[in-house]
Parts: structure tokens; sequence; C-alpha cells
């Protein structure tokens, strides 16, 4: 393509609203722009790499047998209804009606829509297990759409669905899928990994994410330092491992600890660490209220809470709530003469403190030489608790470290809920019917495009791998007056296309420097520059990864640029 009429509108500034690597530099590279809050359009060269990202994930997903398909986005509330999600959602789910008045999902995801389609279709052992998939727009109204492409409300994912009749067939499908997943990042040339993951609202039970390790990742994973574990740290157990403290047991004290409101604060004011303070905390776990208690260094893990109590819904609740129970602020909580019936739960990590300290459920005073058992009871010790960096890893071999991540891919055991809602069942060997199990399986698409550009760039701009970028060669002419000059670079143009390489022809009229700076920030792997040397036949090689620059004649540098793009 010659670049005097492409559309690549490069910016020099970094626009203001955006605050992330890959949102400024998609903008000003001229591969992305704004249409609305978390809409985007995607200019040519944005384009390009899409399609490679997607060529990537259909060959993957092709050799495990998947079948491509198209859903529509625009899916019939009823089938929402039927599996209770078009009020389970709220505004996050864009609806609309038609003509006629009738309603609407803009398509968040297509479980319904996949369910409602087989279900008159696989009406036989015979034909499972059936995976289908389809890389289409995805609509959730975010309330903050942000970081560009990473948060969007529009955007592309590859969804996929397997139908089996076992759940030996549905975990077989899930390995497949789950290498098929590891190959399709490895192949984008992705720092990522797979992290044991809680299923949220989608139920089930194994569910695995693919994170692309990233500064600006919303979430947090821990993975052992010598071993493969790794999970999203809502799902990382701390391992249970205190014992009997020696230290004798002191008597019991309430002191006054007047406008101490931080556990740091009082732990501060009584001479403690905050590993002797227990803090207590007020949650309401569906419709009750339960009191936790950890110790003073450790944070709660509403996710952990939410599945030892197999609730919906776990919120902190209000300090109204706290006062209402126990005429007391939530800096004076604590698990000793609690004045309502509340259940009370402690982390693991409480079980064996000795004379600790906690809130007397009066504001401005706390108790002192605290033990468990002697001076309050728990209902249940459980891992409660949020792992901490140099906890030991849960599968036994080294210690747990952070890092964030951008989730990237997502599978899931759904198991049968969707068939039972929607009715879609086969009949098995012996003839009975018997209701489909699933599994879905999705890759965010457009946003694994910015993940890519958060890890593959430098100052000066993007640095695609060779395989995903727009071009695979960047030929610039330096100065499009001069006859020689642009004779080469033409002749240079023709014969690279003739060898079918994708050439980007910078053969604008603007200064060598604009074009240096724009052939920078775009990032194509090869930058070939046609300049004075030209009369004497020489043009200039340079590798955008490593800056590595090579003087080649005309009539050998297509030679030396089909070595570096094998
Ligand atoms: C909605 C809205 C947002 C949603 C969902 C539904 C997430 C929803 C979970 C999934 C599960 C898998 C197939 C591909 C892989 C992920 N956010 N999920 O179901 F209506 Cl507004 O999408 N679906």
């Amino acid at each position: 393509m010659r670049q005097s009429q492409a559309f690549i509108p490069t910016l020099k500034e970094v626009p203001a609203d955006a605050d992330i690597v890959s949102h400024q530099l998609l903008l000003r590279a001229g591969f992305i722009r704004q249409t609305a809050s978390g809409i985007y359009s995607f200019l040519p060269l944005g384009k390009k790499v899409l399609q490679h990202i997607e060529a990537i994930i259909r060959e993957e997903m092709d050799a495990t047998g998947a079948n491509e398909m198209l859903m529509p986005a625009l899916q019939p509330a009823e089938l929402w209804h039927q599996t209770e999600r078009w009020d389970a959602f709220g505004p996050e789910l864009m609806r609309m009606k038609d003509r006629h008045d009738r309603s609407f999902a803009l398509g968040a995801t297509h479980e319904e829509v996949i369910t409602s389609l087989v279900k008159d279709e696989l009406n036989s052992y015979k034909k499972l297990p059936l995976t289908l998939y389809q890389i289409q727009t995805k609509y959730r109204d975010e309330k903050r759409p942000r970081f560009g492409l990473l948060r969007g409300r529009e955007f592309v994912m590859k969804d996929a669905y397997s139908f089996h009749d076992s759940y030996e067939s549905l975990d077989q499908a899930y390995e497949l899928m789950y290498q098929a997943y590891s190959n399709i990042f490895s192949r984008l040339g992705l720092n990522f990994r797979a992290v044991i993951a809680d299923s949220g609202a989608m139920g089930g039970k194994d569910t695995h994410e693919f994170m692309a390790l990233s500064e600006v990742g919303e979430d947090v994973i821990a993975f052992s330092d010598t071993s493969s574990y790794a999970a999203n740290i809502e799902m990382a157990p701390s391992m249970d491992q205190y014992t009997e403290s020696q230290e004798t047991m002191l008597p019991l004290d309430k002191l006054a600890t007047p406008n101490q409101k931080t556990m740091q604060e009082v732990a501060d004011f009584l001479g403690h660490s905050l590993e002797q303070g227990l803090k207590t905390l007020l949650f309401k776990i569906d419709q009750s209220f339960v009191l936790v208690v950890t110790r003073g260094d450790h944070e709660v893990n509403d996710i952990k809470l939410k599945h030892l109590y197999q609730a919906s819904t776990v919120e902190l609740a209000t300090e109204e709530d706290a006062t209402n129970l126990f005429h007391a602020g939530f800096g004076s909580l604590g698990p000793i003469h609690c004045s309502s019936d509340v259940e009370i739960i402690a982390d693991y990590g409480v079980r064996y403190v000795r004379n600790a300290t906690c809130g007397a459920n009066e504001d401005g005073y706390h108790y002192v030489n605290v033990n468990p058992e002697r001076d309050f009871k728990v209902t249940q010790f459980a891992d409660l608790r949020f792992v901490k960096e140099g906890d030991p890893s849960p599968d036994g071999s080294g210690k747990l470290q952070f890092a964030r991540g951008i989730e990237i891919g997502q599978v899931f055991k759904l198991g049968s809920f969707y068939a039972e809602k929607l009715g879609a069942n086969f009949l098995n060997e012996q003839g009975k019917a018997k209701t489909l199990i699933m599994g879905c399986y999705g890759i965010g698409v457009s946003r694994t495009l910015a993940a890519i550009v958060e890890q593959y760039h430098d100052e000066k701009g993007m640095v695609w791998p060779k395989q995903l970028a727009p071009f695979q060669v960047h030929l610039l002419v330096m100065n499009s007056k001069k006859e020689d000059q642009v004779e080469v670079a033409d002749h240079l143009y023709q014969a690279l296309r003739a060898k079918g390489i994708d050439v980007l022809y910078d053969d604008r009229s603007e200064r060598a420097g604009v074009k240096f700076a724009d052939s920078d920030l775009i990032g194509i792997p090869i930058r070939i520059t046609v300049g004075k040397r030209a009369s004497e036949g020489y043009v200039e090689c340079k590798i955008r990864e490593n800056g590595e620059q090579s003087e080649h004649q005309q009539s050998e540098v297509i030679d030396h640029i089909q070595s570096l793009l094998v």
C-alpha cells in the first residue's frame, strides 16, 4: 500500500483521555478512533492486526475440530427470560425494541442463542460431542468504560460452546480448549498465565482465566515462584500453616482507646503490632448478617465468603447496620459480648492467636489479652482471607508471588444450566432423554490486541511481532523529489510485492523526520530506507525490535528481507 493513498491519521500529541500506553499508541498511530465512550472504529492498520489475530485463533480453534459459525447480535428477550437472565443483568445488558415493540437484547454473550439453536438439532448422543464457535461483536454497557480497547462497550469476542452427553466428554473438550488457548497466546507472542478462577455468575465448577501479564491489568494473580501453580487471587487458598502458641494467656482487660479508629491507630496506641489485632467486619451475605474475624494484617476475601455460604450476594454491611446491631461503629466491632445473635466466623489465622486486641462493641474501648475459645466462640474457622506475597504456594512447592494481569480468555465447564432452562435434551444410547452438558470458551479479541501493545512497545511507539504487524516491511523514500531515490524505491516496492511481501510504502512528500517518527510509532518490524546512497545502489535496512541497522546493495536487499521474515 502507498501511504500517500492510505488512511493512517497519526498524531504527535498524546490524547488527553488516554492514560495507558496501548490506548495512547493505538490512537496516535492511527489504528483506532473513538466513536463514543467505550466504542471504537478500527482504522485500516488496526483492522489488519485484528485480522492476523483472528486468523491465528481460527487456525487453533479449527484444529480442535470446532465448527465456525456466526450468530446474530439481536437476541429475542424471550430467550433471556427463559434462563432468568433478562433481569439478572441490569443496565449492563443493552436492550432495544423493534418496530413491533418487541424487546431484544444486544448480544453480550450467546449461551441462550446457541443452546436454543442446537436444542432441535442435537437430539441423539450420536451427534455429540460438538463444539461451535464464532468471532463476533459483543455489547456490554460497562459503567466505566476505560483504557481504550481493554474495557469497551462494543468489542470483538471469539466465543465457543461445546455440547456433551457426559462430564467426561466435557472434561476432554475443556482440556483440548485449554491447550488451544495456550497455543493461541503463545503464537501471539504474549507473556501469559492460565490461572484457576472463580466461575462467578456462570456457576458450573472448573474455570480458568488466561491472563496477559501487565501492570495495567485489573486482576491480580498469585503464582508459585517454583512451580506452575497460578490462581486469580480471589481463588488462591491460604494454607492453614498456623501452630499452637506457647505464650500464656493473660487475663482479659478492657481499655479506653479514645478516638483510635483504624486497626493501625489502635495497635500504635496500645503498643501492639497489627498481627496482634483482630479485625472484625460485618458482612451481609444474601439476607443475613455475619461477623467475620481475621488477623489485623489479613484482608477478608469476599469471593471465599461467597463460596463458603454458596451465596449469590456478599457485601460489606453499612455503618448503620453495625450501630443497629452492636450499638458501636465499624472501628469498635469485636467478637466478644456481641449484643445480637449474629453468626461469628473467623479465618484460620485467628485460631491460635494469643493475647490479641479487638473492638469492645463500645465506641472508644478495646479488649486486650483476647484469646479465642476462652473469650469468644465462633461458628467455624475457615479460609477467609486473601493470600499475601510470600505465603506458601497451595500446591506445596515454593512461595506465592503476585502480578497484575489482563484477562484475555476464559474457559468454563458450564454443566446443564442452560440446557435445562431451554429444554435442550438428547436421547442417550438407551433411548432415554438426557439434558445436554455444556462448556463455553471466550477470548477477548480486541482486548488481546491492546494487551499485545502493552507488552510490545518502546518509548517511540509500537513494536509488532512479525506475525501480527499490519505490514511486514515499511519502505521509506527520504526525498520524493529526487528522481533517483523515487526510482529505486518504486522498483523495490514492486519487487517486494511480486514476492508476496506486504509492504507499506511511505511515498508521501513529508520531511524525513516525520517519516521516521511515524515509522517508529506504527512499529512495522523491518524498515527499508532509500536515501542519498540510492545513486550508488545502496539502501538501508533497520530492525524495529532492536534498532539493528545494515546497508545493502539494492540487488540483494530482498534476499536479506526474506531471510528476516522466516
Ligand atoms: C450479560 C452481560 C455481561 C456478561 C454476561 C451476560 C459476562 C455473561 C459471562 C460470560 C461467560 C462466557 C461465552 C464466552 C466466554 C465467557 N458478562 N458473562 O454471561 F448479559 Cl451484560 O460471558 N460466555
